[in-house]
């Protein structure tokens, strides 16, 4: 056995009692946090903080390679991180038992600072959970590394008494894994119920039909090509973009929105009843993310159900600041704690600006902000969109910066005129004769004049645009292509109804969204 060999074998049952210590905690955290709150366990409180403090272009990276698994990618990543460092601490243990066991408590203090820091923690409780956790790994740890089984010196040379303390450790650290597994599940389960009460209340929204029902599509609108985004996104292939690593489920039965703020001559707070007493608008609105990468897939048209947010700030008092309204920007809050800042000139202009309700014929599925979000058509979803909104408060610009105007974001976002190619496919193979080039082009709010597609940097054809919807709907497009064989290039620019035609000038989406062309290459024999 070579030295290496050897120290290996001796470090072996202190990374495995670390192992062990880091699981109890977590699982007495997590199932603390359902006592708590569950934004409160430690792996979700210091993702978190992690996603609040991850400077935009990290955040666009992550988004742009791991799409929605992002999230999933972090916690693992939180969790590979904790492992290791477990570990250490299990070794470290070997030789000084107190010292590693107080390194135990640094973690729990860290993850208690991530919980309380967050935007949404109501305070000190939430660090019980990691504290609670900390402390039973560390006395875990520490009596674990007792035995001296755990000192990695009795599997090398076994002594008088050892072959009790081998028992004795092997027995320790089966018994923390199997108490803590059967916590771990203990957790889960009451997680679930929680879930399910929301769920339920979910379950017994009746949404009213709409005062104001949406204009029929005209005939010609959904050209229904293969290959080609339907005009209505479903609620299951609708994009999602939040920094909520669990959804938040809330129950519709305790929901309160309260308005409030500079300018509120009348203070406002509803219920969901009472919310929905008022007349109800259903309208079809294309929403788009900032971080949407030209050709991205983060955005989608659906058909909303919700009360007019301009009337809501009327009865509340509100003025624009064009009629002499000392508040420019509404800044919506979420349960989760996201600010989202919106012109209140914008809100107030007339356009379809709703607190949504409905998405595609059901209740706003939790995912997209049950039971109620923002919606304010032409304005990217980042300054418009809130999901689980609870507090709606009147201030300036210059006043407060919202969540994402605090990370490089600009503070005013209106959607960019941009247009896609949704077939074919990047680097297809085609087969030579007519090719169907299809895709959407959106400039909500405006409206789609224009599309033009060309091959090889040739000249720019007119593409055949769909009957025309709502001007704050996508519009899709097509184009007959005489495909030849060889590699090509396809690219598309809209033309909006303000006359303006999509530049070719790259731009990520930091600040205010990417723009230019978007291109695809294909092959055709
Ligand atoms: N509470 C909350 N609301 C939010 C966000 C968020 O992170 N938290 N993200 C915003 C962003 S950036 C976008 S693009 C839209 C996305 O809405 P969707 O997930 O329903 O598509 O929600 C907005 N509302
Ligand atoms: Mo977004």
């Amino acid at each position: 056995m070579s030295t290496r060999q050897r120290t290996l074998l001796h470090a072996a049952p202190g990374a495995l009692s670390g192992l062990v210590a880091g699981y109890a905690a977590l699982a007495v955290a997590e199932l603390a946090a359902v006592a708590v709150r569950p934004e409160a366990g430690p792996v979700t409180a210091v993702g978190g903080a992690a996603i609040d403090r991850t400077p935009a272009v990290v955040k666009d990276w992550a988004i742009r390679n791991f799409g929605t698994d992002d999230k999933l990618v972090l916690q693992l990543g939180i969790l590979v991180v904790l492992a290791v460092f477990a570990m250490a601490l299990g070794v470290l243990a070997q030789r000084l038992r107190r010292v590693a066991s107080a390194g135990v408590l640094l973690f729990g203090a860290v993850g208690a600072w991530a919980a309380t820091g967050r935007p949404d923690s109501p305070g000190a409780l939430d660090a019980v959970p990691s504290v609670v956790g900390a402390l039973v790994a560390a006395a875990v740890l520490y009596l674990l590394a007792g035995c001296p089984a755990a000192s990695g010196r009795p599997w090398k040379a076994p002594s008088t008494a050892s072959g009790m303390d081998r028992r004795g450790f092997v027995v320790g650290v089966a018994g923390v894994a199997a108490a803590s597994t059967g916590i771990g599940f203990l957790g889960l389960r009451l997680n679930a119920a929680g879930t399910k009460q929301a769920a339920a209340s979910r379950a017994t929204v009746t949404l009213p039909p709409p005062d104001s029902a949406a204009p029929k599509l005209p005939r010609g609108a959904d050209l229904k090509l293969p290959g080609l985004s339907p005009f209505t996104t479903a609620n299951r292939d609708f994009y999602r973009v939040d920094t909520a690593l669990t959804v938040p489920r809330v129950d519709v039965g305790t929901w309160k929105l309260r308005i409030h703020g500079e300018g509120v001559t009348r203070p406002l707070t509803v219920d969901f009843q009472e919310l929905l007493a008022r007349p109800l608008i259903e309208r079809d609105i294309t929403m788009t993310c900032v971080s949407n990468e030209v050709g991205g897939s983060y955005v989608g048209t659906a058909r909303w159900l919700g009360v007019r947010l301009a009337q809501l700030l009327r009865e509340a008092g509100v003025r624009p600041p064009s009629k002499g309204g000392p508040a420019d920007q509404l800044l919506a809050r979420s349960v989760d704690g996201m600010t989202i800042g919106t012109p209140v000139e914008t809100v107030m202009d007339g356009r379809d600006a709703l607190l949504a309700v409905g998405m595609n014929g059901e209740p706003l599925p939790f995912e997209h902000g049950f039971p109620v979000r923002m919606l304010v058509p032409g304005l990217f979803g980042y300054v418009s969109a809130c999901k689980w909104l609870q507090d709606i408060e009147l201030t300036t610009f210059d006043a407060y910066d919202a969540y994402w105007v605090k990370r490089d974001w600009a503070a005013r976002a209106p959607i960019k005129t941009e247009s896609r190619i949704d077939t074919p496919k990047p680097f297809a193979s085609l087969t030579a004769g007519t090719v169907a080039v299809a895709g959407v082009a959106w400039a909500q709010h405006k409206g789609i004049d224009g599309v033009e597609v060309r091959v090889d940097g040739g000249d720019w054809q007119r593409a055949e645009l769909a009957a025309e919807g709502p001007v704050d709907t996508w519009r899709q497009w097509w184009w007959r292509w005489p495909a030849k064989s060889g590699t090509h290039t396809l690219e598309v620019r809209a033309t909006d109804r303000t006359g303006y035609t999509q530049t070719d000038k790259r731009a990520r989406p930091v600040p205010d969204g990417a723009s230019g062309w978007h291109s695809v290459v294909v092959t055709v024999t």
